[in-house]
């Protein structure tokens, strides 16, 4: 299967951040904790230069926490002021509010060196589709500000929220980025819903997390859906359409309900916490993440 999906909006919407950069003093960026490396988007360095940066790895509860851990960690060790949250539920927004403060800091003491006070500090919300920008936004706001929806490309366009005297936010689209050098970033963007479905192969993609849930958590499977192990993806898939009745004119087994009821259950987080990518070879995540760079240039 190839991943690319790169819409116009897209383009756009990276317009439309290069020309707001210069009107903010910090760059939010949303990676997903199930899967932080291929989560984070080449562009946004590039847009971000000389920015004040956070990383927050949102949808912290839907992966697991040894690795949430261990990638806040990775991202402390490259420099980034670094929070889990899970923004569904609001957890770790106090720890924000510090981290913006800390990460403002300098800005802060310069605006008051020539007297300014009180200006607010702006932040550019960014990050791929479906990642949790806008729930994020509301959660720290307290109130549903923005629109949000478990799919990608929701958010249209730019929308500037004051959270108090203090902070104002910019609310971004996700974007991509025109190639995936590596096809399993594109894999993992699929499978955690950042890249529209309706371009997918369903049941390929299912297929794919089969098979790393048969390496990576054995008997996850079979608990979950009451079924007997099977050597091959497909049976396993027939498994489950079994086992929750997705049938087609009558009796015949329909593997297309279950490869998306599959996946459903996967994004969410129905399969228990599941981290697809781990940080465990940090120099290969590097090379290729440069690799990324490379091809974009
Ligand atoms: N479990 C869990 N779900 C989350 C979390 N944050 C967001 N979501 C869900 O993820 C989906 C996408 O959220 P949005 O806020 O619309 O994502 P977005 O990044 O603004 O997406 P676009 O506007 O399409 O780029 C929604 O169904 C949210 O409820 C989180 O921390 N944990
Ligand atoms: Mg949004």
């Amino acid at each position: 299967m190839y991943f690319q999906w790169y819409p116009g909006h897209m383009t756009k919407a990276k317009r439309m951040m290069q020309e707001n950069m210069k009107l903010v003093d910090l760059v939010i960026e949303l990676v997903d904790a199930r899967i932080p490396f291929s989560s984070r988007n080449p562009d946004i360095d590039e847009l971000g230069r000389g920015k004040a940066r956070v990383v927050l790895l949102n949808k912290s509860d839907l992966a697991e926490e040894r690795w949430n851990d261990a990638w806040s960690r990775y991202f402390e060790e490259k420099g980034f002021l670094t929070v889990k949250v899970n923004s569904k539920k609001g957890s770790g927004m106090k720890a924000i509010q510090t981290v913006i403060g800390e990460a403002c800091k300098e800005k802060i003491e310069r605006d008051r060196k020539r007297g300014i006070l009180n200006r607010p500090v702006r932040a550019m919300v960014v990050g791929i589709p479906n990642v949790g920008k806008s729930t994020f936004i509301n959660a720290l706001a307290g109130k549903a500000c923005t629109k949000t929806g478990n799919k990608p490309g929701v958010t249209k366009g730019k929308q500037w929220i004051r959270l108090n005297r203090q902070v104002e936010l910019l609310d971004t689209p996700g974007i991509l980025w025109p190639k995936f050098e590596d096809q399993k970033v594109g894999l993992c963007l699929a499978l955690i819903g950042s890249i529209k479905d309706e371009i997918l192969n369903t049941e390929e993609l299912a297929m794919e997390l089969i098979q790393f849930m048969q390496e990576k958590y054995p008997g996850a499977l079979e608990e979950k859906y009451h079924m007997e192990a099977a050597d091959d993806s497909y049976e396993m898939l027939k498994g489950i359409a079994k086992s929750r009745h997705c049938l087609v004119r009558g009796n015949e087994l329909d593997v297309e309900k279950a490869a998306a009821l599959l996946l459903d259950d996967f994004r969410n987080g129905k399969l228990g916490r599941i981290t697809l990518e781990t940080c465990q070879n940090k120099d290969e995540n590097e090379r290729q993440l440069r690799g990324r760079e490379d091809g974009e240039a």
